[in-house]
């Protein structure tokens, strides 16, 4: 393409394949045929060639200062944008750093592919100390949904449309794609080479559910009395928040959102039970799980649940069922298909109780009114707690909901979660199966770079010092990102106790005289450091407005926040000894 040809502010062409080509070409070549844009990582021996043949062929490559937070923005990139988000790795601690993230990834059904170069096979398996020598491929096999090395560039094109098509199909996770350094440096002919590459055919199948089962989950969804729907990350994922709206629409059955599934229906509307969690595990005969799992986040099924509970579980994943309670109703298949079967199948009328829904709607303006007033009580007391924070920060969310918001701390998570309504899908990552620390800015890079849309963390101090220092590529990429963060000098809060006596902190305690603010102005951020709910208030508007990178340190009291983390109750007499 000549100059005169490329449209303004475009890449320009990328130049056509030599004679010869090396694995690293085949491998870029490989990853643009499935539609591989976007690659996150952190480069050295031996992928940095790689990551410059890529930006050269116009993938994206969003470098990284650790490869926990580039895998994390890759998982977020998988969730967000329904395509694997790719991650690259160095050999040895570059690629067990980046397999953190690909296990959190798996464990939460994203999609992800992490490329790791590795070192010559021959001297790991003999154990003959080679540069960054380590096994790799058998560390990673327990921690994701599959493995795979390629030791030849003309295996290339297969293992990249496996890896794509075992990180996507069936229940989403994250696979490992092992590319050893003579498979990376290899040569081949540019005519042969041309050969190994096609475009797979059905890369995501749908997976109807059979017609028995959507017969059966029907039968009980319309003989309910007190049903109730929950809907989880997997169907935020699956994009099916207007076969949700349909099916809520037209049964009247009332909703309750898991902590990523927040908007997926709106957190305000007339069906939304999220105030009624309690209520509905005591007293619903029916639910109906869609891409939610039966796990701790749900009590796995006991607890508050009642014994006489029925539940349709929808999910692609058939060893999901039964996990933790006796399913009525499983549907197993993509919940696409599985909703579109199910509304076509539904009868006129369901046997709803008419005093279910107002009941719940009843709960929802009481406990709403009382969580506005914790909201707006002593919200002048200085210094601030969560609650004033978060009361300044929830109409300036209000007033810009296609922001994403990332969430991530204890206290910081949890009240957030239930202060900041959610109207759009997708529009919350969190912590999620998990409950790790660490995904902040990570996720933070990866949903502004996968959508372009503006993106708000709200971070605990705890929370933002695992991935702290990824701020800076926010910064470097000018990304519309604003963190937040909620400093009440510890994990839980800045009041913790050193038993000893001595002059150690206690376990939980950081700095809470920290100004994190400085950090931001390392990189060149726009910063902010607020004492008062009106001055985040500001900060917060003008830093969401100027779509650049930006950072508000919150100060909080130290003595904002509980502490949890506790076991005694596992085994009260063991630990009687040990008081805090
Ligand atoms: P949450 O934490 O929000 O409850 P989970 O991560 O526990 O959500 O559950 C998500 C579920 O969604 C998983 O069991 C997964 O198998 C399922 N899932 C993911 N994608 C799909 C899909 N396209 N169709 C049906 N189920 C899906
Ligand atoms: N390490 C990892 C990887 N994940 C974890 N969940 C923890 C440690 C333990 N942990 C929590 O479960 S919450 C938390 C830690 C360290 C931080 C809480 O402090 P914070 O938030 O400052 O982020 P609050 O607002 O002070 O509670
Ligand atoms: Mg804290």
């Amino acid at each position: 393409m000549s100059a005169t040809n490329t449209p303004v502010g475009a890449a320009p062409a990328a130049p056509a394949y030599p004679a010869q080509v090396t694995g690293m070409d085949i491998l870029v070549r490989a990853l643009k045929m499935v539609g591989i844009d976007t690659m996150y990582g952190l480069v050295g021996i031996p992928v940095t060639e790689l990551a410059y043949i890529a930006q050269g062929r116009g993938i994206r490559f969003v470098g990284f200062r650790h490869e926990q937070q580039a895998g994390m923005a890759a998982a977020t990139h998988g969730y967000l944008t329904h395509t694997p988000g790719v991650l690259l790795t160095v050999s040895s601690l570059g690629f067990l750093n980046g397999l953190t993230a690909t296990a959190n990834a798996t464990v939460n059904c994203y999609p992800m592919i992490q490329i790791s170069g590795s070192s010559v096979r021959e001297p790991i398996d003999l154990l003959q100390g080679t540069y960054e020598g380590l096994d790799q491929l058998n560390i990673a096999k327990p921690l994701v949904k599959a493995a795979y090395r390629v030791n030849k560039p003309e295996d290339i094109p297969t293992a990249v449309v496996r890896a794509y098509r075992a990180a996507i199909s069936g229940r989403p996770g994250g696979v490992y794609l092992d590319v050893t350094t003579p498979c990376l440096g290899a040569i081949m002919d540019s005519a042969e080479a041309d050969k190994l590459f096609y475009e797979p055919i059905d890369i995501c199948p749908a997976m109807p559910p059979s017609p028995e089962a959507v017969k059966r989950a029907v039968s009980l969804i319309a003989s309910a009395r007190r049903p109730a729907l929950i809907i989880g990350k997997g169907a935020a994922y699956a994009r099916v928040e207007d076969l949700l709206k349909d099916f809520v629409d037209r049964t009247g059955i009332p909703y309750l959102p898991m902590s990523m599934a927040k908007g997926v229906l709106p957190d305000n509307g007339p069906l939304s039970a999220l105030s009624c969690r309690s209520t509905v595990m005591e007293q619903a005969d029916v639910v109906i799980l869609a891409g939610a799992r039966l796990n701790w986040l749900l009590s796995r099924g006991h607890g508050k649940w009642s014994p006489d509970t029925k539940f349709v579980q929808l999910d692609i994943d058939p060893e999901e069922i039964d996990i933790n309670r006796p399913i009525a109703a499983p549907v197993v298949g993509d919940l696409v298909s599985s909703l579109d079967a199910i509304l076509a199948a539904l009868p006129e009328k369901t046997a709803i109780d008419p005093t279910w829904v107002p009941g719940l709607q009843a709960q929802t303006k009481e406990k709403n009114a009382k969580f506005i007033a914790r909201l707006t009580a002593n919200a002048s007391a200085q210094p601030m707690n969560h609650w004033t924070a978060l009361g300044a920060i929830k109409p300036v969310m209000a007033a810009n909901p296609d922001v994403i918001l990332v969430n991530e701390g204890a206290n910081t998570l949890d009240d957030t979660r239930d202060t900041i309504d959610m109207i759009l899908p997708r529009h919350r990552i969190d912590c999620a199966t998990w409950a790790i620390m660490g995904m902040g800015m990570g996720s933070a890079v990866g949903a502004a770079v996968a959508t372009g849309k503006s993106v708000v963390a709200i971070e605990g101090d705890s929370a933002f010092g695992f991935s702290g220092m990824d701020f800076s590529t926010v910064c470097r990429f000018k990304l519309p990102v604003t963190v937040v963060i909620f400093n009440n000098g510890g994990i839980y809060n800045g009041i913790g106790v050193n038993m000893a006596g001595t002059s150690d902190p206690a376990p939980t305690t950081l700095d809470v005289h920290a100004r994190y603010d400085k950090l931001g102005d390392a990189f060149g951020a726009k910063t902010y450091y607020v004492t008062t709910p009106s001055a985040l208030v500001a900060a917060l508007t003008e830093a969401i407005a100027s779509k650049a990178p930006a950072l508000i340190d919150v100060q909080l009291g130290a003595d904002s926040g509980k502490e949890s983390g506790h076991i005694g109750y596992l085994n009260p007499a063991a630990l009687e000894n040990i008081t805090v």
